[in-house]
């Protein structure tokens, strides 16, 4: 029997795509987010490819599933996912939902509390459409980490948490330019895999699934930093990555760099911007908030014809 037709709204924030499942998804219970997740993952990944992989999508969509909360005062849920899994968090999307939201006429300017897996979120919307999101508390695990990576010699970096882990490299490897995208994604990507085979993780063994190389802005006067993102599926972030300035907030907070409510300008390898700041909290993590632009650019019906090989995505 064909499955059900799901509807989609497309946005993009700072560059990077997100599409939300707005209705027709799966019934995944009323349990925590974190359960639903492990649900959607075990039972319904077809929906998952079906939303990120070819035919409708690519490499670098992410998806969001819209869920009623969980936790109270809530105004939604939401398990983002990718071309091969699902995600811890994913602060692009979160901003991409808020947007999406707004656009379904759900919530408009001002405070929104939104559930994920890993915890609530807020979302701040301005009068200008501009989204800040404040997320999960973020620290830095360990610095000056060093793996050895074939083809590319001895790599250090610091290990951080900002909603997903991350190993953030400053100043090695490619230069960090568009023009060396190809160059970038095989070393990160490198990094990403000697990290695994050397058996460095996060906390509690949680694999790194997100590497990111640092190095000068194209413009000291529009950002601080420009980053380039290796995400688990082997595409590289087209914004900034809120998890990603996230884990940076937290080294930089570690350095003494940067002070509680300071601002860092963050630019992607393609030089779209989020701001980043925090907030100190008692256990010495910082609270990150984080903020940038979304646009709305598509609305689907998906339909799932039993004849059609590929109706569920080709796999990844
Ligand atoms: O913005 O947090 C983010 C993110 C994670 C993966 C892609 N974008």
């Amino acid at each position: 029997m064909s499955k059900p037709a799901v509807k989609v709204v497309d946005s993009h924030t700072e560059g990077e795509p997100t599409r939300i499942v707005v209705s027709g998804g799966p019934d995944l219970g009323t349990g925590p987010m974190a359960d639903r997740a492990r649900i959607f993952r075990e039972k319904h990944d077809w929906l998952r490819q079906a939303v990120c992989n070819e035919p409708r999508g690519h490499e670098a969509m992410v998806g969001g599933l819209l869920c009623e909360p969980h936790e109270a005062d809530c105004v939604a849920g939401v398990i983002f996912f990718n071309n091969v899994s699902t995600l811890n968090m994913c602060i692009h999307g979160t901003i991409g939902l808020v947007v999406t939201l707004v656009h379904l006429g759900k919530i408009g300017a001002g405070v929104h509390r939104i559930d994920t897996p890993v915890g609530v979120v807020t979302a701040t919307v301005g009068d200008d459409g501009k989204v800040e999101v404040a997320n999960v508390p973020s620290y830095r695990l360990a610095s000056g980490v060093s793996v050895e990576v074939p083809g590319w010699g001895r790599v250090r970096g610091d290990i951080a948490w900002g909603g997903n882990w991350f190993f953030l490299i400053d100043s090695q490897g490619p230069e960090v330019v568009a023009e060396n995208m190809a160059e970038l994604t095989e070393f990160t990507w490198a990094v990403k895999t000697a990290l695994a085979v050397q058996g460095i993780t996060g906390e509690n063994g949680m694999e790194i699934d997100h590497v990111e190389s640092f190095g000068p802005p194209a413009d000291p006067e529009l950002a601080d930093g420009r980053n380039f993102v290796m995400c688990p599926g082997k595409a590289y972030d087209r914004s900034p990555c809120g998890t990603g300035t996230s884990a940076k907030l937290a080294c930089l907070h570690a350095e003494g760099r940067l002070q509680p409510g300071e601002v860092w300008r963050q630019a992607s390898i393609l030089n779209t911007v989020f701001c980043g700041r925090y907030d100190l909290l008692p256990d010495g993590a910082i609270l990150p908030r984080i903020s940038g632009r979304a646009w709305v650019n598509g609305e689907a019906t998906y339909f799932f014809n039993e004849a059609d090989p590929f109706a569920c995505g080709i796999p990844s």
